[in-house]
């Protein structure tokens, strides 16, 4: 198995809270993902990357973790994970687990212990300050820096009983922790270890570029109407990431002896960051998750300020990442995650009429790209974003609080509402749509978060099998990656880079050459006759739909919507 095995496989993730609930309490869990299993073997998937599932008061849904060696009884118990691990392996299916360590819980013991006194074993774990020379702890204007919290608020929480402040970029029941410190950065590297003597093979690691605290920190520039201090331009991609990440490997995976696969993501980094973090000859991490093509449609105001994008600004960002990664490092491809909106309401068409082949056409691009393509549960079914419409539809620590942020500054709800139908991470996390059925199949129980009423044309029994639906689709692009190393292996040409609806790119390995049409509009799309030619016998070996194969190889037009990967030994246009 060469070392950079990753490149020729697609990732499956898996967010447990709202996979497949096995015993009926509303909440998803490890053996509802182990009866699922089948669903994964028959997409085709390599690895499954699994959201968190150990032991955590659940603030930010697990992605606050309390014990890091513990599985909350909410998903399970350690042996489910154990059986979980095995029954994948038999399936030939890896599983990377995720690496939450820029912050813990605050109900880890390594932060209780921390907090119980200045001068505890732990205090040095996490980030404590005084307040603000001439402030009082705890009033208005106190906090060691104007620092604002990802999750709303300031970034620092007043501690009483200890008379300081400490640092949280998430919930304040997500403390971060202090990197700089040897110990806990031997600490962690042993739990690494553990779970991979358990048989896991590999770590996503949750924004694993926000490590490294500036010295001093200073505080964060503040734009007209920012309520708090932009912590992030200060906290992201510091120069000793790359030193920790080095450190890791030589500690965690340099002598593991065997296959494993590391993701980190990395919000904020660019394309000349991501080569260093992803050149093999550094030893840091495998590839990344970048942010760039997901931050497009974000307005000054943040995440919630959602501004139009078009299919060539999109293009034209992906398109730079592959030319800018196609020598050194490695790219991961995705279009969505659990904190992302559903792909096909974001960047497709999800109406109606136009819904699955946008979704098929979505995945035709991202899965015929030089890189490692990730799809987000229930993305191979095209399932859409939610028809949000009242506050109590939330459920996501980052929506509640900014909707309470928002609406006591006196923003009326209505005013939030298209923001957060968009971009609200609860879109992501309404559960898998298994059936047509109550709850759509996912519990016999009352589901935590409703299922979208789509559920009923949009579901997985409807689709496995049949010829010509999104999961089908996803599966022939799967099985495209595994067989043909022109897409796993091959290099990138960008092509008709200044056509409005046209997604084109050429592939080429060992004389085996690719040609990629995707449209991004309803309306038929006129393929510029000079980018086929030298096509005219070539064999469509994966399409949206018959028509459209016919379409381009006969007319030179593809149906709205459709897109066509082309192979032949002919020649590619400039
Ligand atoms: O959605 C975001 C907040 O605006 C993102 O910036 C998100 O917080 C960022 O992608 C980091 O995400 C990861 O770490 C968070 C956790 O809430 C996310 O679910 C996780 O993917 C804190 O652990």
């Amino acid at each position: 198995m060469p070392r950079d095995w990753w490149k020729g496989v697609v990732v499956y993730q898996v967010y447990p809270r709202s996979f497949a609930d096995s015993d009926g309490d509303g909440v998803g869990d490890i053996r509802g993902v182990i009866e699922r299993l089948g669903h994964l073997e028959r997409l085709g998937v390599d690895v499954l990357w699994l959201s968190p599932v150990y032991c955590s008061p659940q603030d930010d849904n697990g992605y606050d973790i309390s014990d890091y060696r513990g599985i909350d009884p909410l998903f399970g118990t350690l042996e489910d994970v154990d059986e979980l691990i095995a029954r994948a392996h038999d399936a030939g299916i890896r599983l990377v687990m995720d690496l939450v360590v820029n912050h813990t819980s605050d109900e880890h013991a390594w932060f209780v212990d921390s907090r119980s006194s200045r001068d505890s074993e732990h205090r040095d774990w996490y980030w404590w300050r005084p307040p603000r020379k001439g402030h009082v702890g705890g009033e208005a204007g106190a906090e060691p820096n104007n620092w604002g919290s990802f999750f709303s608020g300031s970034a620092w929480e007043w501690d009483e009983a200890t008379g300081e402040y400490y640092l949280h970029l998430f919930s304040r029941k997500q403390p971060d922790l202090v990197w700089s410190n040897p110990d806990v950065r031997a600490a962690v590297y042993a739990m690494m270890r553990w779970w991979l003597a358990r048989g896991v093979d590999g770590f996503r690691m949750d924004v694993i570029n926000l490590i490294d605290k500036p010295d001093g920190l200073p505080d964060g520039d503040k734009k007209l109407g920012d309520l708090w201090g932009q912590a992030f331009p200060l906290v992201s991609t510091g120069p000793r990431v790359h030193d920790y990440l080095q450190e890791m490997h030589g500690q965690v995976f340099a002598d593991l002896g065997r296959p494993y696969l590391t993701v980190g993501e990395m919000p904020g980094v660019d394309a000349e960051q991501a080569r260093l973090f992803t050149d093999p000859a550094r030893r840091e991490v495998d590839m990344v998750f970048q942010f760039e093509h997901v931050d497009l449609d974000k307005g000054p105001s943040g995440k919630f300020d959602i501004v139009p994008l078009t299919m060539a600004e999109l293009r034209a960002n992906l398109m730079r990442w592959q030319v800018e990664l196609d020598d050194v490092g490695w790219n991961s491809l995705y279009w969505d995650n659990h904190d992302q909106p559903r792909a096909v309401s974001r960047f497709g068409d999800d109406d109606p009429v136009w819904r699955e082949r946008s979704a098929k056409t979505l995945g035709t691009v991202l899965h015929t790209l030089r890189g490692t393509p990730y799809v987000y549960q229930g993305e191979e079914l095209g399932m859409t974003n939610v028809p949000f419409s009242a506050p109590e539809d939330f459920r996501d620590i980052e929506s509640v609080n900014y909707i309470r942020e928002q609406t006591a500054a006196g923003v009326p709800f209505s005013d939030l509402l298209p923001g957060l139908r968009f971009r609200s991470r609860d879109n992501a996390r309404t559960p898998v749509q298994w059936t047509a059925g109550e709850h759509a199949g996912f519990t016999r129980g009352e589901p935590w978060i409703p299922v979208t009423p789509n559920h009923e044309e949009i579901n997985a029994e409807a689709q496995v099998g049949v010829e010509g639906s999104v999961f089908e689709h996803y599966r022939a692009l799967v099985a495209l990656r595994h067989e043909e190393r022109a897409v796993s292996h091959g290099t990138v040409t960008p092509l008709a880079m200044d056509h409005p609806d046209l997604w084109a790119f050429g592939r080429e390995h060992e004389g085996t050459r690719l040609l990629v049409l995707a449209s991004f509009t309803r309306e038929p799309v006129e393929v510029p006759p000079e980018l086929l030619e030298g096509w005219e016998g070539a064999e469509a070996v994966v399409a949206t739909s018959g028509d459209a194969a016919a379409g381009v190889l006969t007319h030179g037009v593809l149906p709205g919507w459709e897109s066509v990967v082309l192979r032949s030994s002919g020649t590619l246009a400039e």
